[in-house]
């Protein structure tokens, strides 16, 4: 999937609570997307960020779901699954997928997609938000988390949702 066309998001997040949820594999790349989720939100205005460590991708889901629960606002699923020599790349990122799209449908809390699920490193560091990279899909994941937020809470006045 390309990175062209992305939309460039001005959110103003003030107020909100956010919970960053964030796999441990791929330390690199992780420490990218996490400070791009985290210069995101502070540009937000977003003045509650706490973030929750689960070991892996598939642990993704349930920390959403039970950070939704909790009473955050948004959350921002952050993980990088790398491919390898057999089908679980397939099963961990179906899985996180699924996981968190179901998440946010049956709470109703925004989930910020910032699973990287890449052929090798070279892409997912390319995408990481580091010095180098091309893209901050941390940042990009943050941004349309606290933008979701906005546009949902414009449904229920006559407000059209801002940024
Ligand atoms: C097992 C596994 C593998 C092979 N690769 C990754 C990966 O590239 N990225 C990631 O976030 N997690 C990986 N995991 C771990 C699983 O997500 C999960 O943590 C374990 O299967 C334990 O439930």
């Amino acid at each position: 999937m390309s990175g062209a066309g992305a939309p460039q998001l001005h959110v103003d997040g003030s107020g909100m609570r956010v919970v960053v949820v964030a796999a441990s594999w791929h330390t690199t790349v992780m420490d990218g997307l996490l400070a791009g989720s985290r210069r995101a939100l502070a540009e937000a205005n977003v003045a509650q960020v706490d973030v929750v460590r689960v070991p892996g991708s598939f642990e993704l889901p349930v920390a959403a779901r039970a950070a939704a629960l909790a009473g955050a606002d948004a959350v921002v699923a952050l993980g990088v699954v790398i491919r390898g020599g057999t089908p679980h790349f397939e099963y961990v990122c179906q899985a996180a997928t699924g996981g968190l799209t179901q998440v946010s449908v049956d709470t109703g809390v925004p989930v910020g997609f910032g699973v990287l699920t890449c052929d090798d490193e070279q892409q997912a560091l390319d995408r990481a938000g580091l010095p180098g990279s091309r893209e901050d899909k941390g940042a990009e994941a943050a941004q349309a988390a606290v933008a979701t937020v906005l546009a949902l809470r414009s449904l229920d006045g006559s407000r059209d949702s801002a940024w």
